[in-house]
């Protein structure tokens, strides 16, 4: 069993989507462990993108992350990592296989509709960037 973090973006939280998208990782064995709703100062955003500080889109991701609140999930299942990033689909929808979130859901590549950790190393420390041990339910 895994952990990964998933983020349900205000793209999709505007739109009405969270529960789409919570039953699109529930159909594919990932199971929420942890859920809060969220709206993410500038030093959140940030701070969670500290790795992509130097790309161009910098500012436009942390105030579109920022505009609105967001859904943060810790979702657990065999192979987590791997398999939501498999259900969001690529970065940009119009890339995105058939079936995905991002396909069904996302707006452009900015305005995605979800992030989910790229290696188990990245999801424990973004796990541990909202959640605190005893916010994740043990079974
Ligand atoms: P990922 O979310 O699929 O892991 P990353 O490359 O880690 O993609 O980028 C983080 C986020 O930054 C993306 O989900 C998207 O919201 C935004 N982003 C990535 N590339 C671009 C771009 O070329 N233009 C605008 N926003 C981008
Ligand atoms: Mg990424």
């Amino acid at each position: 069993m895994e952990r990964t973090l998933s983020i349900i973006k205000p793209d999709a939280v505007e739109r009405n989507f969270v529960g789409k998208i919570i039953g699109k990782f529930e159909e594919n064995g990932l199971r929420p462990v942890a859920i809060r709703m969220v709206h993410l100062s500038q030093s959140d955003a940030e701070g969670f993108y500290a790795v992509h500080k130097e790309r161009p889109f910098f500012g436009s991701l942390v105030s579109f992350m920022t505009r609105s609140p967001v859904v943060v999930m810790v979702l657990e299942g065999e192979d987590a990592v791997k398999r939501n990033r498999e259900v969001m689909g690529a970065t940009n929808p119009e890339e995105a296989a058939d079936g995905t979130i991002r396909k069904e859901f996302a707006k452009n590549i900015e305005e995605n509709s979800v992030h989910g950790s790229d290696s188990l190393e990245n999801a424990a420390i973004e796990i541990a960037y909202f959640f605190s041990a005893t916010e994740v339910y043990n079974r």
